[in-house]
């Protein structure tokens, strides 16, 4: 069993990673959002740039797709690296402490102008919550989204009733 509070990041990569918050927090300012609020009004806390996060294992050039797994509800998503490798950030930490799994934590993906879900590839859907593995892979990978609007009304109704 993976441990929940670490991210795992492996696949096409120089250098397979398990982090921490102390190493996510540890990651050069640069790479730090401070106060996610300004992308989204309706999220708070800090984050680092999944580039910073890349830049620690070095990606292959075989690198397509980002998966993007949560092992606590079973969520997985998969979408193509290139389109969100500048923008998208794992929130982590909130008032000075790891993210609270009420809000998606510990790791929370988070692409800034999503679309809405499943209008897109990477849509809100894609802002995987609980996130404990990244996987980068040449092909898309397993991706279990809802594809139409009943799947992803059970999907909040389930999630509202957790
Ligand atoms: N692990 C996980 N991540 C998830 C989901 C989920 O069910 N499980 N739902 C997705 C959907 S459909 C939406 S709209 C957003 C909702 O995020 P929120 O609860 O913070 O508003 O999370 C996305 N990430
Ligand atoms: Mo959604």
């Amino acid at each position: 069993m993976g441990n929940e509070n670490v991210l795992r990041i492996d696949g096409e990569v120089e250098t397979s990673r398990e982090l921490t918050f102390e190493d996510l927090a540890s990651i050069d300012s640069s790479q730090q959002i401070i106060d996610v609020s300004q992308f989204d009004p309706k999220r708070q806390g800090d984050a680092v740039k999944l580039t910073g996060l890349l830049e620690l294992v070095g990606v292959k050039d075989s690198a397509k797709y980002i998966g993007l797994h949560g092992t606590l509800d079973n969520f997985h998503a998969s979408i193509p690296l290139a389109p969100v490798h500048d923008r998208a950030f794992i929130i982590y930490r909130v008032n000075g402490e790891p993210l609270d799994v009420k809000s998606g934590g510990p790791f929370r993906f988070y692409i800034p102008d999503h679309a809405a879900c499943h209008a897109d590839e990477i849509d809100e859907c894609a802002n995987v919550k609980f996130v404990d593995h990244i996987e980068l892979t040449a092909e898309r990978g397993f991706d279990n989204r809802p594809d139409d609007d009943e799947e992803h009304a059970k999907l909040h109704e389930k999630e509202h009733n957790t």
